[in-house]
């Protein structure tokens, strides 16, 4: 099974949404395989943002996701990159469809609540940035027949 990587942004955490949003990642049926809160450092958002460093928003963008800490999960399941990145909605809050994450919660194209792996690479990469071999749990859980048919699991 795909696994990706969220990390909910310190307005999620502000706005006290951390709850509401796992619980609609897990109702969908995505397993958590891993959940930590840290602070990011300077060093880790410049790599992880490195294709923006250049643009007039970056040093804003920074100083944003290193003003509280993130909430970074490892979510599982068939096309889990895809799957999260719908439920997610586009970047820009203001556009995002109801229903998703960012058009429900959000009205900025920077404070946008999440995160969220947009490509395998991207998830592989994300995953070896934020996590330590010791954070992820590979654990049976028992409800999976009932979540997919046969054929998919
Ligand atoms: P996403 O893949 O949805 O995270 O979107 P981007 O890589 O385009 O943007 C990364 C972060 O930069 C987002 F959190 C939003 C922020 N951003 C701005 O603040 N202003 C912009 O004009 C574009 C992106």
């Amino acid at each position: 099974m795909e696994k990706t990587v969220v990390l909910l942004k310190p307005d999620a955490l502000q706005r006290g949404l951390v709850g509401e949003i796992i619980h609609r990642f897990e109702r969908k049926g995505l397993k958590l395989v891993a959940l930590k809160m840290t602070k990011a450092s300077e060093a880790i958002i410049e790599e992880h943002y490195a294709h923006h460093k250049d643009k007039p928003f970056f040093a804003g963008l920074k100083k944003f996701m290193m003003s509280a800490p993130l909430v970074c999960m490892v979510l599982e399941g068939k096309d889990a990159i895809a799957v999260v990145r719908k439920m997610a909605g586009v970047t820009n809050g203001r556009e995002a469809e109801y229903g998703t994450i960012r058009g429900d919660f959000s009205i900025s194209q920077s404070n946008n609540i999440a995160h969220v792996s947009d490509s395998e690479e991207a998830a592989k990469e994300e995953l070896h940035r934020f996590f330590e071999e010791a954070d992820l749990h590979d654990w049976d859980r028992t409800i999976s027949p009932y979540l997919y048919g046969e054929d998919e699991l």
